[in-house]
């Protein structure tokens, strides 16, 4: 069972118009998920205010987040063991499938359930300082937070059990080029350009983002023929909203802006 939820503590809530940041804020312990800080994130993705549109998730400190909090699992029984990871998957269906969509601002570490904690996010950003492992086979254990299926969604089931197997850790640009990041910035600049993309994303049709965060992770479980009627479906339902006609007849009255290469992007977006 989660624990009783005092005032947050390691997870540090702030908003800044249509965004939201949740910052992992217990440094000291490398920002170590520990089931007090996976039921703040919980409390704090389930308590967005009406006012949020987008959520950026961000770690205090030199590191993301060291993964698991080890103390916790030192003791415990297999029938306990089952109980965490389902805390875990719980905690973050809430992200994955909440109403906001989550940017993830990477640095420094970012292991073992810090990378399963990121691949939840819909949106990931690294910074130079930025590494990836897994070091579960090297604790004795197994990945408990959802990344056999999340993280093998992003870089494929061979890499992560070769990750597990060797302990080879990725660098934020390798982490790039394989899918663990979109966007790789310079240092110190990960939190200006994830709230940059979540106020872009904020500004979105809500219709539009409903459908990416609901629809789209399933109609890539669904045989062909059936992903294509949910697609043709959700289409209908987001282009019949006033907002969408709205936008449409924006663009077609040249009052819209238009998509430009990213090198004519000022600020990466338009
Ligand atoms: C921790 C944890 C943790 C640090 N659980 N307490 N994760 C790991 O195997 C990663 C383990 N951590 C590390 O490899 C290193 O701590 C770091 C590379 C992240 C950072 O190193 P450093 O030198 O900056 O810090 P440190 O001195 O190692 O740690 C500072 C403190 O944080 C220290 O506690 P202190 O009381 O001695 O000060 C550490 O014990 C503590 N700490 N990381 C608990 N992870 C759902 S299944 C998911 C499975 C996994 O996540 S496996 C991967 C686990």
């Amino acid at each position: 069972m989660p624990p009783e939820l005092p005032p947050s503590t390691h997870v540090t809530v702030s908003h800044h118009g249509a965004v939201t940041c949740l910052t992992l804020n217990r440094p000291h312990k490398r920002n170590a998920l520990s089931l007090q800080v996976i039921a703040e994130l919980r409390h704090a993705m389930e308590n967005l205010p009406a006012s949020t549109g987008a959520v950026v998730l961000d770690g205090a400190g030199e590191h993301f987040c060291a993964g698991l909090d080890l103390s916790e699992l030192a003791e415990t029984s297999p029938a306990e063991g089952l109980m965490h990871s389902r805390v875990w998957y719980e905690a973050f269906e809430r992200i994955q499938f909440g109403r906001c969509p989550v940017v993830c601002v990477m640095h420094g570490a970012v292991i073992g359930g810090g990378l399963e904690l990121a691949s939840v996010a819909h949106v990931r950003v690294a910074e130079p300082s930025a590494y990836f492992g897994l070091p579960e086979g090297q604790r004795g254990i197994f990945l408990g937070g959802g990344g056999s299926v999340r993280v093998s969604k992003l870089i494929g089931a061979s890499r992560v059990a070769e990750m597990m197997l060797t302990g080879h850790v990725y660098t934020a640009e390798e982490g790039l080029r394989i899918g663990l990041a979109h966007h790789l910035v310079g240092a110190g600049e990960g939190l200006r350009k994830g709230m940059e993309l979540a106020a872009r994303i904020a500004s979105n049709a809500p219709l539009s983002n409903f459908a990416i965060l609901q629809a789209l992770p399933l109609i890539a479980e669904q045989p062909m023929a059936h992903g294509l009627l949910t697609e043709g479906l959700m289409a209908t339902v987001t282009q019949s909203d006033a907002e969408a006609k709205a936008r449409m007849r924006a663009f077609l009255e040249k009052r819209a802006g238009k998509v430009v290469p990213a090198a004519a992007q000022p600020q990466g977006v338009q």
